[in-house]
Formats: structure tokens, C-alpha cells, sequence
């Protein structure tokens, strides 16, 4: 399979189901970039892929001279910063500066947060210990959009970025696990925020987030089996 890249483009390795590799397909997206994709199988992993990257995870980008990075949020800021025409990162060093804040909030904090209740779905008081943690989170998350602009509807205000590209595959994944299987529960931070309301609107909507995702039902199933969370009436 990778004998048959073309190494003059950019090479991605990843897997459709995985919310890290997402972010790098939506940065590529929103640059418009021509690459390869090749498709690793995390359950049975290639011999050849530790000879590419040696931590072995998804996603990793190779470079056309044949050099690769990986860690998502490393890779989403490659690409923002590669293809510089598309203004994907601030050119203000404060503003680049707390983009990265944000990714990293978001990836340690709000997306930590919810991993921990799908591993601990069944158990007494997950459920509260969620909306508490995650509200909390949220509120922080809100601040941080209003210090950027008051105005959405993306993390720097109009123009979509870096900040964005790591953030929405997450917030995806946990406002359809809200809707299918806590019964459409909203946080009320989102509620009571209208600004937090309308990031969140605008990055499921966003055309790049869309065509890279693969689709709501399959996260279901995806999640219900990993997790172990069946609800009645969710169609899996
Ligand atoms: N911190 C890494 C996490 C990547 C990650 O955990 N990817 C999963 C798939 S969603 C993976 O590679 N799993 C296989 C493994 O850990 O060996 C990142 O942001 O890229």
C-alpha cells in the first residue's frame, strides 16, 4: 500500500473513525491540500508503519522529503502553518499563541472530561460528575472565545483557524452522543452562552468538518460497542 504513494504530496495515515485524525483531515480540508491517504488498521498495525513512525498512533504526516510528525494537534498546526495563503493561523503572535491554549484546553480539559464518562457510562453519579466537569469546562471554553472577539462565529471571530480545526471533530462526537444517548441533553453552558452556542453550531456545520466526518450513525456504533452504552431506541 504505500509502495504506491506519491511522494511528491503530502502523506496522511489515519482511519476514518478516529476524532485525532480528524483534525488534521479538516486542516487539510480548509488548505485545500492534494495528498495521500493511507489507512491504518490501529487493531492489527502494519510491520512497515514503526519504520515510518515509531510511536505507531494515527495520525502522522510525511513531508515530500520523507519527513513525518504526528501528534494531531502538531500536525493540524503544520498544515495551518504550510499553507500560509489560507490564513489558518493569526498573524498575531498573541492570537497564535492562545489558539494553541485552546487546543490544548480543549484536548486536556472538555474532550479528557468526556472520554472519562464514556468509560464510566454505567456507573452511579457519572452522569452528574459529567455535566459538572464538562459545564465548568465550558463556561472557561466561553471566556476564551470572548477574549478572542465578541463576535463568531469561530474561535478568532470570522475567520476560521488552527484553534477551530482541533476543536470540532470533539465537539461533533459529544453533541451527537448528547442527543442519541442522554436524550438530547444541551449543557447549560451552551444554553446561557450565546457565543459558546454559536462556535459550536458553526463548527458541526462547517462544510470541511462535514465531508471529513464518517457520519453520525457509524460513531454510534462505533461508540456503543467500544463503550459498551446501548440505550433503548438508539438504532445502532
Ligand atoms: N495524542 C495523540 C492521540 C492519537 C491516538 O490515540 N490515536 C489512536 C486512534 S484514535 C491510536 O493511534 N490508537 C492506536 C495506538 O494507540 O496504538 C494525538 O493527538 O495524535
Amino acid at each position: 500500500m504505500t509502495t504506491n504513494t506519491d511522494k511528491s504530496k503530502l502523506t496522511l495515515y489515519g482511519a476514518v473513525y478516529c476524532p485525532f485524525v480528524h483534525r488534521a483531515r479538516v486542516a487539510l480540508a480548509e488548505a485545500d491540500a492534494d495528498y495521500n491517504y493511507i489507512i491504518i488498521d490501529t487493531k492489527n498495525k502494519p510491520e512497515w508503519y514503526k519504520d515510518v513512525y515509531p510511536e505507531t498512533k494515527i495520525p502522522a504526516l510525511t513531508d515530500e522529503s520523507g519527513t513525518t510528525v504526528g501528534e494531531s494537534i502538531v500536525v493540524a498546526e503544520y498544515v495551518c502553518e504550510r499553507f500560509k495563503e489560507k490564513n489558518l493561523l493569526s498573524q498575531n503572535v498573541m492570537k497564535r499563541a492562545t489558539s494553541r491554549f485552546a487546543a490544548n484546553f480543549y484536548n486536556e480539559k472538555i474532550s479528557g472530561d468526556y472520554h472519562k464518562f464514556l468509560y464510566n457510562f454505567s456507573t452511579e453519579g457519572a452522569f452528574e460528575t459529567y455535566k459538572k466537569e464538562l459545564n465548568a469546562h465550558l463556561y472557561r471554553l466561553n471566556r476564551l472565545l470572548l477574549e478572542q472577539s465578541f463576535t463568531g462565529p469561530y474561535f478568532l471571530g470570522e475567520q476560521f483557524s488552527f484553534a477551530d480545526t482541533t476543536i470540532a471533530p470533539f465537539v461533533i462526537r459529544m453533541l451527537i452522543f448528547n442527543r442519541r444517548f442522554l436524550d438530547g441533553y444541551e449543557f447549560e453552558a451552551v444554553k446561557q452562552s450565546p457565543r459558546l452556542a454559536e462556535y459550536f453550531a458553526a463548527l458541526v456545520d462547517r462544510p470541511s468538518v462535514q465531508t471529513t466526518f464518517f457520519g453520525e450513525e457509524a460513531y454510534i456504533a462505533m461508540v456503543g460497542t467500544r463503550f459498551n452504552i446501548w440505550k433503548k431506541g438508539v438504532n445502532v
